[in-house]
């Protein structure tokens, strides 16, 4: 049984997000998604997501991909993660390209898939309320 994870904010779901997490589950036949917590979303990506994490927890557990869910709560706790949950391949968006290699030497093959490019939940907010900040 090939273990994934993968790591995100994941606010107002939309199919980019949906796009990751089918081709993320391509990759083994477990699914684990770390959904950022509110602090850590304010805290440390200056954040404040539309959706509270219960929120954002509930629509990414009811996703077919994803078998577990759990808090991402610092960026450092991906280190422990891998062995805790006894990952064999941790996939994230190209726009983090080389921010995880450091994973490789816990022992997990680190893979970036291409963003789906034309959606984003900043551009959702844009095209509904012309607010320009995340
Ligand atoms: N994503 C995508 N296509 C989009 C938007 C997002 O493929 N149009 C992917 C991102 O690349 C990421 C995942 O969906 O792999 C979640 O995206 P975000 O919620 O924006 O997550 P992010 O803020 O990048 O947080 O420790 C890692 C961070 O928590 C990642």
């Amino acid at each position: 049984m090939k273990r994934v994870i993968t790591y995100g904010t994941f606010d107002l779901l939309h199919y980019g997000h949906i796009n990751m997490l089918k081709r993320c589950k391509e990759q083994g036949d477990y699914l684990i998604v770390a959904v950022s917590t509110d602090e850590f979303n304010w805290n440390m990506k200056q954040k404040k997501s539309y959706f509270t994490y219960e929120q954002r927890k509930t629509l990414v557990e009811a996703i077919r991909y994803v078998d577990l869910v759990i808090p991402e709560e610092t960026w450092e706790q991906k280190k422990t993660d891998v062995h805790e949950y006894h990952i064999d391949t941790f996939v994230i968006g190209d726009d983090w390209e080389g921010k995880f290699d450091f994973l490789k030497d816990e022992g997990v093959e680190v893979v970036y898939l291409p963003r789906t490019p034309e959606i984003s939940t900043t551009q959702i907010k844009q095209d509904l309320y012309g607010e320009e900040k995340d």
